[in-house]
């Protein structure tokens, strides 16, 4: 078992030298997320600095912690994460992580480890599956929300004392985990300081982005957590707690990134933005009273984009939605709980249409008990209404939702492309075959292509032409690709337990811009 106190870890050097009770703790955090080295991410390049990461630096500044943070974003290699533990010499390294960072977090607590320092993961990947972090190499998991749970972190390591038993950790190693007591979540998110921006080169990311649009954009959060419960969905951090700071919390954050960074566009990222209406109404009156002249982007449910509230949404500078959409199939919308009708999601893409709003839909293929009528309804739709963007992903289990649980037993191959963003692939033996999946994303590729060139193109050629591709798919593609699931079976795919890679919420596989 982990043996607790810093300088009992055997192999790695004392704490560093003076730490005493008054000690002030010296936190290094990182984010290893490297551009880079994800292929997706360069193609499609949609970055924002980690909030979590600039979050937990403000908290931890405000409790009088001495805080600095390595970004990778734009860096060539870890290279800069060791120079900088070696001038900083902190107690603490604790680590963000997501699932696409896996290698290079354990990449970073070696390097931590090696100088001396304690190595803490936090962040969505290293709550969901602790041991492999553990076991990889980092003293501790830092579990869920992180504020309260680094900051004691930092004290207990800078004292001397053991981190085994603080609220919120995880120590051992996998089959043999000891969690400390359980850390509350933070009641009030208005009580958070503003994310430290003055400790990364946020002006790097608003030049990338002025460089794309033209527009330095910034993201924001309001809110933690989500009260839906669609079934393919992992909420790590915050699960289905929902919290959110108060309209004039937010304003005070969009004035402060307008006044001293120039941001002229926010990406407000909230699982869900704007579930409560008198809510949303408060931030959009204030938006428009204050003259803040932002545009914003937000990912919003169908059935809160009523179009009154959406005209509203429209004055205050709504640019872009992105839509959940799934599916077109109702049975199938029914089937992963995603709590929307049809008509809602019909109702909200003519509304946004209607204002000039863009709006970019998500599309799953490939959730279990699709057949393919349901894929040829989900395209009738995005037919009808042509989104600006969309992307169609494969469904992927997460580890920890009912559709993984449904599917865990099917698991099959290995993950594709490890540092990729993944989403394009079918990782569990599902009713038809991978290519039957890959051959639709392209149909729909084919098809917002051809929708494109409206207004260069005759109609009736445009249709035709989709005309022509539904044939192809029904007399050549389909039956090829049916013909191919019997091969498989056949020949017995390979069953594999490889972890699912990341999930298909986020854009930005097939921007059909
Ligand atoms: C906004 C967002 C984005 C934005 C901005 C990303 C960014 N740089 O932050 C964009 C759209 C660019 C994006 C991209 C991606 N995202 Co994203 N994103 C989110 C979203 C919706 C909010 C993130 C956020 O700001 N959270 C709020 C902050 C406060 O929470 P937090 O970061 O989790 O941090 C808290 C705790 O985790 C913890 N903590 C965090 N770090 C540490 C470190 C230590 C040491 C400790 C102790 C604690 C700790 O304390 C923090 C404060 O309480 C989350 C879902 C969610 N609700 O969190 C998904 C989420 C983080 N994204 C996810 C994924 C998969 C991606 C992509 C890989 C998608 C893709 N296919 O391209 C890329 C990765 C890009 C990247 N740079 O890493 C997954 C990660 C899952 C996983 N296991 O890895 C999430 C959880 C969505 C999900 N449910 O699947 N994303
Ligand atoms: S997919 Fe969106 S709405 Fe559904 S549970 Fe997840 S965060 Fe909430």
């Amino acid at each position: 078992m982990f043996p607790g106190g810093v300088a009992k870890v055997p192999g790695r050097p004392e704490a560093p030298s003076g730490a005493s009770a008054r000690t002030v703790p010296r936190v290094l955090l990182v984010d290893p997320y490297l551009a880079r080295a994800d292929p997706m991410e360069r193609k499609f390049v949609e970055l924002y600095p980690s909030l979590g990461v600039l979050t937990l630096a403000a908290v931890l500044r405000a409790r009088g912690i001495e805080v600095r943070v390595t970004d990778l974003t734009f860096a060539r290699s870890t290279a800069g994460l060791r120079s900088d533990i070696r001038a900083f010499q902190p107690h603490v390294v604790g680590v963000h992580t997501k699932t696409l960072t896996f290698l290079r977090s354990l990449e970073a607590a070696h390097i931590a480890r090696e100088a001396g320092a304690v190595a803490v993961a936090g962040g969505p990947d290293a709550t969901t599956r602790p041991g492999d972090y553990l076991e990889g190499g980092f003293d501790t998991v830092g579990s869920g929300e992180g504020e309260e749970t680094l900051a004691e972190i930092a004290w207990t390591v800078a004292s001397g004392g053991p981190i085994d038993g603080v609220s919120g950790t995880i120590v051992g190693k996998p089959g043999a985990l000891v969690r400390g007591p359980p850390r509350p979540f933070l009641k009030d998110l208005d009580r958070l300081p503003l994310p430290a921006w003055d400790l990364i080169d946020l002006d790097r990311y608003l030049e990338q982005w002025r460089a794309r649009t033209g527009e330095r954009r910034m993201a924001v959060l309001t809110s933690r957590g989500c009260p839906f419960d669609c079934s393919w969905c992992s909420k790590p951090t915050f699960g289905r707690t929902f919290r959110q700071q108060s309209p004039a919390r937010v304003l005070d954050e969009l004035r402060a990134l307008k006044d001293r960074y120039r941001v002229d566009y926010v990406r407000f990222c909230d699982d869900v933005f704007g579930i409560q209406r008198r809510w949303l109404e408060e931030l959009l009156d204030g938006m428009i009273r204050e003259q803040l002249g932002l545009q914003f982007e937000c990912l919003a449910r169908v059935e809160l984009l009523k179009p009154d509230l959406l005209k509203r949404m429209r004055q205050a500078g709504l640019a872009r939605v992105y839509l959940g959409v799934e599916s077109g199939s109702q049975r199938m919308l029914d089937t992963m709980n995603r709590g929307t009708r049809l008509h809602q999601v019909e109702r909200a893409a003519a509304a946004l249409r209607k204002e000039g709003v863009r709006q970019y839909w998500f599309l799953m293929l490939g959730y279990p008990g699709e057949t393919l009528e349901d894929v040829e309804e989900t395209l009738r739709l995005f037919r009808r209404f042509s989104p600006e963007e969309y992307s169609v992903s494969i469904a992927v289990p997460i580890p920890g939702t009912r559709f993984y649980e449904t599917v865990k037993d099917r698991l099959v191959g290995t993950a594709p492309r490890r540092h990729s963003s993944g989403g394009d692939s079918l990782l569990y033996i599902g009713a038809y075959p991978e290519s039957m999946y890959r051959w639709q994303q392209r149909r729909f590729r084919i098809d917002a292509a051809l929708r494109r060139a409206r207004g260069r193109l005759p109609g009736s050629m445009i249709d035709g032409a989709s005309r022509t591709l539904d044939r192809l798919h029904e007399r050549v593609a389909k039956p090829i690709l049916l013909g191919s699931r019997r091969r498989e079976a056949a020949s017995g795919p390979s069953h594999g337990t490889e972890l699912p890679l990341v999930p298909p919420r986020h854009p930005p596989a097939e921007a059909a811009d």
